[in-house]
């Protein structure tokens, strides 16, 4: 095993050193010393945080929540500019909810033998084109944060959301309405919860929270939101 002068990030040198220790290799006494002290560096708590963060709507889960955490003089996001994939298959926008940083671009696939007509009005960024069966749309880059409710022309009851953000931390809830943050500095957040059912005019929520050394509890967070779409609204939208 070959350890680097200096390790960008311990814990990938310890995995790498405990992958090779699975293969076989026997460490040398230098190594064995060195995987001590790494392991000692992870131990130590260096402002490193866990926070869970539940969502509900008051009696269940909420998934594809989107929660932002600000903190005083957190570290500014290399923007990666990712590509994001929104696929359209059976006539539904797969995922439903996207979760983009700041410059991120997002392209859509036509998984189906019908073509789709992509738009939204959102003033984050407006933008329509029709997506032929087979094919995948340009690329379309998202400069603004806010919020891109996207439907189709055709398939009145087709909608996707995309949230765009510059938050230095942020998450969407899964099937049971956690999100999970690891290695948050300890201190005071402001915490925004966004859902793309919220009741009409609904703002959202935001508080702030304490984040302490340990972790603490999982916080919870309630959202009003309006009721899905019954399946047989679904049908009905089809004419
Ligand atoms: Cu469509």
């Amino acid at each position: 095993m070959q350890v680097p002068d200096r390790p960008l990030h311990p814990r990938s040198s310890v995995v790498r050193y405990l992958r090779d220790m699975g293969r076989g290799k026997q460490p040398g006494l230098l190594q064995r010393a060195l995987l001590l002290a790494m392991l000692a560096a992870c131990a130590v708590p260096a402002s490193a945080a866990t926070l869970g963060i539940r969502v509900d709507d008051g009696r269940t889960p909420l998934p594809d929540a989107v929660i932002e955490l600000e903190a005083a003089g957190a570290p500014a996001i290399a923007n990666a500019r990712a590509q994001h994939v929104i696929d359209q298959k059976d006539e539904t926008f797969v995922p439903y909810l996207t979760l983009l940083r700041r410059g991120d671009s997002i392209v859509f696939r036509n998984s189906d033998y019908t073509r789709h007509h992509v738009y939204t009005f959102s003033p984050v960024h407006p933008f329509e084109f029709v997506v032929p069966s087979g094919s995948t749309s340009e690329s379309v880059t998202f400069d603004r944060t806010g919020v891109v409710a996207i439907g189709c022309n055709i398939h009145d009851r087709m909608i996707a959301y995309v949230f765009v953000t510059e938050a230095p931390w942020a998450a969407q809830s899964d099937s049971d309405g956690n999100t999970v943050f690891e290695d948050l500095p300890p201190g005071r957040y402001v915490l925004r919860a966004w859902h793309p059912r919220l009741r009409s005019g609904g703002r959202g929520e935001q508080r702030e929270i304490d984040v302490p050394a340990t972790g603490g509890a999982p916080v919870s967070v309630t959202l009003r939101v309006d009721a899905p779409p019954r399946p047989a609204d679904r049908e009905r939208s089809d004419y």
